[in-house]
């Protein structure tokens, strides 16, 4: 195994590290506060090629691979997990699209995620089928050359502001999950409703419900073949899973280093608190579980560079890191006090940026289902 980064992978992080700490930086926190979606920074993070580190350079992207789209997304999750998002929002859907689509689907809507021209978004859960996919309700009836979807989706990102992204649907409902199928929908056309939605972190990342009602999707937008949805879906969170792990990775390097900074510069009893042994205790855990993370989730990204099966390592990698960053933010709110707990200064935000990723994506418990019953051989993860 080789543990050292290429020269190329050093250079898009190093790259996604300066355009984090010189451009999200500076308006992080008061951002995050008035919820203000960066369009712009979206948009930048396009042109520098944030987005298509997995997309070959025939569709817009560079081709880098898995392992650089981590390394940026940790970068940019360290100083602002809420636009870490976006990275997410426009690569699943374009890989999805590789994955699945036609080559004319291909070229004509991969380029535009890539570049972040177009704001995507893909929509899975609705308000009764969260962590069972299987569960949801909303429909596709074939009608010519269109299918007519109705139904309602929920908490998912960039609904507000999106143009269109995957849509997850049942063509056929008696045939269970082999009964869904995948869409690339376009918004814009008529018989989609947004609704924003409040919630505890990631304020600089819309979410919200869309509700289909008669909502016309040409057939030529279908992915795959009718009752393919399910398999494009569990393919489609297999690759952006990853991208929520990279993201917790950053957030809990982010929360470490506040927790250590304040230790080195509070003093009180006489000595800096970083002297004191139950704030060493946290430091050394945090530090632990983050690199143990980190090796875990480019084990998953380095697997799906070399094209193989993935699904239980990023299981894996996802639910260590979610569990690395939850108790990174934890530590850092115990040695900051009243400063941890300040609306001044970031660490709350990485406390309410870090629960979310033991939600998205799979829970922490559906990631420990995936990985439990691997193990037991009820059923495999690597299909
Ligand atoms: O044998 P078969 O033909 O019936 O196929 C079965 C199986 O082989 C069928 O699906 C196949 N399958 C897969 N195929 C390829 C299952 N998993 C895979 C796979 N990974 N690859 C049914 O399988 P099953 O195991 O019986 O399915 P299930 O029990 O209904 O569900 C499984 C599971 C719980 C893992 C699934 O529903 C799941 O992943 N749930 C979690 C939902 C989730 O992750 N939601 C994410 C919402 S989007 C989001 O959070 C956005 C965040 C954005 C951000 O912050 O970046």
């Amino acid at each position: 195994m080789d543990f050292e980064l290429s020269e190329d992978l050093i250079a898009v992080r190093d790259l996604a590290r300066e355009f984090a700490e010189k451009e999200i930086a500076p308006t992080a926190t008061k951002d995050d506060r008035e919820h203000n979606f960066r369009g712009d920074l979206v948009r930048k993070m396009g042109e520098l090629g944030f987005y298509g580190a997995v997309i070959p350079e025939t569709y817009g992207g560079s081709g880098l691979g898995f392992l650089a789209m981590v390394l940026i997304t940790e970068e940019i999750a360290r100083v602002h997990s809420a636009m870490r998002v976006a990275i997410n929002m426009q690569m699943g859907p374009a890989l999805a699209l590789l994955q699945f689509g036609t080559e004319e689907q291909k070229r004509k809507w991969i380029p535009p995620l890539v570049q972040g021209e177009v704001i995507g978004c893909f929509a899975i859960t609705e308000p009764d089928a969260g962590s069972d996919v299987a569960g949801m309700r909303t429909t596709a009836v074939r009608d010519g050359d269109f299918y007519v979807l109705n139904g309602n989706k929920i908490w998912i990102s960039n609904a507000p502001v999106t143009n269109g992204g995957l849509v997850y649907a049942y063509t056929d409902r008696a045939q269970k999950h082999r009964g869904m199928t995948a869409f690339y929908a376009d918004f814009s056309e008529p018989g989609v409703m947004r609704k924003p939605l409040e919630t505890m972190g990631a304020h600089c990342s819309p979410i919200g419900e869309l509700t289909f009602e008669n909502f016309r999707v040409p057939a030529a937008n279908r992915l795959g073949k009718d009752g393919d949805g399910f398999k494009v879906c569990m393919w489609q969170l297999n690759q952006t899973r990853l991208n929520c792990a990279a993201g917790a990775l950053g957030v809990a390097a982010a929360a470490k280093e506040a927790a250590i900074s304040y230790c080195n510069q509070r003093a009180q009893f006489g000595q800096k608190i970083g002297e004191f042994q139950m704030n060493q205790d946290l430091i050394a855990q945090m530090v632990v579980h983050e690199e143990a993370a980190r090796l875990l989730v480019y084990r998953a990204a380095w697997l799906a560079d070399q094209k193989k099966p993935n699904n239980l390592e990023t299981s894996i990698g996802k639910y260590t890191a979610a569990e690395a960053a939850a108790f990174a933010a934890d530590g850092a709110l115990k040695i900051l006090g009243a400063y941890g707990y300040s609306t001044e200064f970031p660490v709350e935000r990485y406390y309410r940026d870090a629960k979310s990723y033991q939600i998205v994506e799979g829970s922490s418990n559906i990631q420990k289902i995936i990985i439990a019953q691997d193990a037991l051989g009820y059923r495999q993860a690597n299909r």
